[in-house]
């Protein structure tokens, strides 16, 4: 880890901190990546899901930390993958849900963002964006980028160049942006 930074962003997702990092960099906060397993629970709350997982990497780092839970919730499968999203990702993946999904094909991305240091019980930050699954997989990207419109735009996350500027994930880090820097004041 580099000697100077703001916050930890605990992951076992590369490409979750590069995006992350370049989204908080626009705020001033500088962001290092702690890579590693986090303990994760099943459970039908990302929020759940996301408290247990900023407190097991606060006990690991002992440092400000955030850790990000994200699901996808296609209204068509009830609301599946939702908090079973990274699961389903590495079993059925991409091609799976696309056999799974009904004609109505809207989904919502969410993202929460948790963050704990020594002075703070966890806080957490929740956006999502609504979007479309694609018909097909298209080429880039990463995860669900391939199949995922959001609201708005006729391409998938992994077409667009501004993903980081309209994302589930910008907007629930620009939250937890405002309130960081709000308390350093
Ligand atoms: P950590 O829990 O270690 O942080 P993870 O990849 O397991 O990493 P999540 O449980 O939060 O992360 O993510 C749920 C799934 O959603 C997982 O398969 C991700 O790849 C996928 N995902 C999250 N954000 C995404 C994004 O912006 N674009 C595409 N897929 C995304």
């Amino acid at each position: 880890m580099p000697e100077s930074y703001d916050v930890l962003f605990a992951s076992s997702n590369i490409h979750k901190y590069e995006e992350a990092e370049k989204i908080l960099a626009e705020f001033g906060i500088k962001l290092s990546f702690f890579q590693t397993e986090l303990v994760e629970i099943q459970d039908d709350s990302l929020s759940k899901i996301a408290l247990q997982k900023v407190e097991n990497a606060y006990e690991k780092c002992k440092k400000p930390v955030i850790v990000e839970d994200d699901g996808l919730f296609i209204d068509s499968l009830s609301g599946f993958p939702g908090p079973y999203s990274s699961y389903i990702f590495n079993t059925i993946g991409n091609n799976g849900i696309l056999k799974l999904i009904g004609d109505n094909r809207d989904a919502q991305f969410v993202a929460i963002i948790a963050f704990c240091d020594s002075s703070n019980e966890p806080t957490l930050f929740e956006s999502s964006v609504a979007g479309k699954i694609s018909k097909n997989i298209q080429d880039g990207g990463w995860g669900y980028d391939p199949i995922f419109i959001p609201e708005k735009q006729n391409k998938t996350y992994a077409e667009l160049a501004d993903k980081n500027k309209l994302s589930h994930r910008y907007e629930s880090l620009k939250k937890f942006a405002s309130w960081f820097n709000n308390k350093q004041e």
